[in-house]
This record gives C-alpha cells, sequence and structure tokens, in this order.
C-alpha cells in the first residue's frame, strides 16, 4: 500500500512550525532513551501505534458509536472502532467492549455512573494500601460522592485477607466492590470476590490498569470471567496508546456505554480508539506472551536482587510486573530515593508501604516496574545488574555517585535501544 506522505507524523514540519515544543520532544525521548525507566505504569509503545496517534484520525468527531454517530463522515473511523471492539472482545473473552475511555481514571468513572448513584456504598482498596485516587480518596469525585468502606491487607502478610473483606461486605452491604490496584505485587483473587460480591449482591468492578497487560498475555489468571466490568488503561503493560478501555457482560453493555457517552464524554479520541485497536492486535501474538510473561520473570529477579542489597520487598515478592521495596531497612525515605535516582537516570516512583509511618508525600518505599525495560530486551542478569544500580542510587547522600552511576546506566540501555536511532 502506498505511504500518502501527509498521512500523519511529520516532524520537520513540527521543528519549522515550533522548534520549542519540537525540542522539547527530542529531549524526552533522549530521557526515556538514555535512562532506565523502572515506573511500573509506563512503557516504550511500538512505532505502528506512535503512527497510529500521529494520524489524522485525531481530527475527526465521532460522538456516539459505530453507524449511531451524531456527527457525518464516520464511516472509516467507525471501521477502526469495530476492528478495535472485536479485537478486544477476542483478546479478552468478553462480551462487550468499550475503547473510548479517555483514561483509566475516565473509565473507572464511567463504571460508577453505570451501577451506582452517589451516596450508594462502594468497597475498595484504600489508597494506602495499594487502591487508586478513583477507588475512594477524599479529594477524588469517588470519595466526595459516594460513601466508600476501604478494605486493605494484613499488617503480617501484606496480601488481601479474604475473611476481612467478606466480613466489612457483610457489615457494609456496598451496592459496588471494586478490586485491582496500583501497588499491590500480588495476584488478586477474583472468584473469591465474586463469591463476597454474590453473598451481598453487588455489581463487581476490577480495575485492571495495571495487570491487564499481563492477562492479555496469558502470563495471569483473566478477572472477565468473574467481574462485571473490568476497567483498565491501555499503556501500561499493555502497551498501546494512552488512554482506557473497558470489558463488561453482555448484560451490562448498554449501561456501559451510555455512562461513557453521553454521561462522562463527549467526542471519544478516534486516533486513540485506532491505537488501542493496533495495540490489542500486537497483544494477540505469540511474541507478546512471551513478553508478558518475561516481564513478570524479570520483576521477580529485579525484587530479588533488591532484597539481596539489603531492602525489604513488601509481601515478600511479586506474582506481576512491579514490586513495592520498603527502604527502612537501610535508612532511606522513598521520596529520597526517587531523588537520589532520578539524579543517576534511573526513573521510579517514591510509594507508601502499608502502614507507612510516613505521610504519602515522603513515603518509606519505592515502586519498581519492568515492562519498560522487557520490551527494551532485558533479562534477568540486567535485572540483577539494575538492583545494585538502584541500591547504589537510593544510598548516594550527597550526590557524589550518581555521574558515575549515571554512565553505567547509560552503558547498559545502549545495548537495549528503546527506539533504534534513525
Ligand atoms: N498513576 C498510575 C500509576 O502509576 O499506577 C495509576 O493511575
Amino acid at each position: 500500500m502506498a505511504t500518502d506522505t501527509f498521512f500523519g507524523p511529520d516532524f520537520e514540519a513540527l521543528e519549522s512550525t515550533d522548534p520549542e515544543i519540537a525540542s522539547v520532544i527530542l529531549a524526552e525521548l533522549e530521557r526515556q532513551r538514555s535512562g532506565l525507566q523502572l515506573i511500573a505504569s509506563e512503557n516504550f509503545t511500538s512505532p505502528a501505534v506512535l503512527a497510529t496517534l500521529g494520524s489524522t484520525m485525531s481530527n475527526k468527531y465521532a460522538e456516539g458509536y459505530p453507524s449511531k454517530r451524531y456527527y457525518g463522515g464516520c464511516a472509516e473511523v467507525d471501521k477502526a472502532e469495530v476492528i478495535g471492539i472485536e479485537r478486544a472482545k477476542a483478546l479478552f473473552g468478553a462480551d462487550h467492549a468499550n475503547l473510548q475511555p479517555h483514561s483509566g481514571a475516565s473509565a473507572n468513572l464511567a463504571a460508577y455512573g453505570a451501577f451506582v448513584m452517589p451516596g450508594d456504598t462502594v468497597m475498595a482498596m484504600s489508597l494506602a494500601h495499594g487502591g487508586h485516587l478513583t477507588h475512594g480518596s477524599k479529594v477524588n469525585f469517588s470519595g466526595k460522592w459516594f460513601t466508600i468502606v476501604p478494605y486493605g491487607v494484613r499488617a503480617d502478610t501484606e496480601r488481601i485477607d479474604y475473611d476481612e473483606v467478606r466480613a466489612i461486605a457483610l457489615e457494609h452491604r456496598p451496592k459496588m466492590i471494586i478490586c485491582g490496584a496500583t501497588a499491590y505485587p500480588r495476584l488478586i483473587d477474583f472468584a473469591a470476590f465474586r463469591a463476597i460480591a454474590d453473598e451481598v449482591g453487588a455489581i463487581l468492578m476490577v480495575d485492571a490498569a495495571h495487570f491487564i497487560g499481563l492477562v492479555a498475555g496469558k502470563a495471569i489468571p483473566s478477572p472477565v470471567p468473574y467481574a462485571d466490568v473490568v476497567t483498565f488503561t491501555t499503556h501500561k503493560v499493555l502497551r498501546g496508546p494512552r488512554g482506557g478501555m473497558i470489558l463488561c457482560k453482555a448484560e451490562h453493555a448498554a449501561a456501559i456505554d451510555k455512562a461513557v457517552f453521553p454521561m462522562m464524554q463527549g467526542g471519544p479520541l478516534m486516533h486513540a480508539v485506532a491505537g488501542k485497536a493496533v495495540a490489542l492486535k500486537e497483544a494477540a501474538t505469540p511474541a507478546y506472551q512471551h513478553y508478558a510473561q518475561q516481564v513478570i520473570i524479570n520483576a521477580q529477579a529485579l525484587t530479588a536482587g533488591l532484597i539481596d542489597e539489603g531492602m525489604r520487598a513488601v509481601s515478600g515478592g511479586t506474582d506481576t510486573h512491579l514490586a513495592l521495596i520498603d527502604l527502612q531497612p537501610i535508612g532511606v525515605t522513598g521520596a529520597d530515593a526517587e531523588v537520589r535516582c532520578d539524579a543517576a537516570r534511573i526513573t521510579l516512583n517514591k510509594n507508601a508501604i502499608p502502614y507507612d509511618p510516613q505521610p504519602p508525600s515522603i513515603g518509606s518505599g519505592i515502586r519498581v516496574g519492568t515492562p519498560a525495560t522487557t520490551t527494551q530486551g532485558m533479562t534477568e542478569p540486567d535485572m540483577k545488574e539494575v538492583a545494585g544500580f538502584i541500591s547504589r542510587a537510593v544510598r548516594d547522600a550527597d550526590g557524589s555517585a550518581a555521574a558515575s552511576i549515571a554512565a553505567e546506566v547509560g552503558d547498559l540501555v545502549r545495548k537495549y535501544p528503546a527506539y533504534p536511532r534513525g
């Protein structure tokens, strides 16, 4: 197929129109290439997805759904959305898929909109124990508009206690129960949550943003058979464009679609919808399944390396793409660790640990994830080296070691270029 020279990204046009922003984009590309990207919710999306995002699909208004739009001229964008919906249903074995949420928070807002009314009781994992802002934080719509009953992890095991979840559910009879987290390194027992939801007559919503890519790659069990609704982002392990998506049972399809549009959103971002379709195609390949498995193997190797360096893994390890690392044994706060790692070209985030004595702005831990380094092709020996870099960086109180660690980081990442240089 011939490529129209005007189909999409034209960096020279940007450089001549706005050299200031062009140089920021190039500097950000260089930052991504030249350091270690260990934020558990980030990844390197493919050139195919990037081309889709930079395409003229961005120009089209398409309020509504395929063949039921409020604008003319939607024949081509309809095709992209239908292809994406069918790919999502096939990949996840779901009855229904909605690709329009602009983000994970938008997807979650739509799920609330479909199933609960302001004032209703919703049960979700506490943010302090690994939940998400939209799971009931006081500063978020969820905490402002709903009566949130939180559950957490046990102090001794640092894992969800399903007996406690059941007891809280029986006491408060929530209308909706949410499971899923942003900083919980262990598998979630979806069957146990389903049984609890059934016992109290609640909707079960799984916020699978962090781990849906592992599900797509068949590396961990799927929540889809158990949940009424599964929400997620498309840019984490799944490696697609920045955005959100919702899967649900057939009986909830109309409610979910109406909650996304027109209740929570107007026009969908059709370039992002098309990018999600591309990512779903990529995620349905054997190569992606191998990737998803390696993400977990790498996270386990990185965690073991950090434990060897004197740090403590919350819950003792990980089953997923991320680890939550308690730095109290080495006397460093999460905030200091984040800054020190940044100086050594290691990008990660400070994180509260369960029962944290520090305020969230400081935190006793860091969260590390392996989606991006695994996309680069790194494996277990590299993770051991990365653990050594982190260990030296977090202990580098006066910054004297930062330059030499950064140089070694540079040597490692040059072996695994994130995006090949043109
Ligand atoms: N901010 C995302 C994360 O880093 O986990 C969740 O929305």
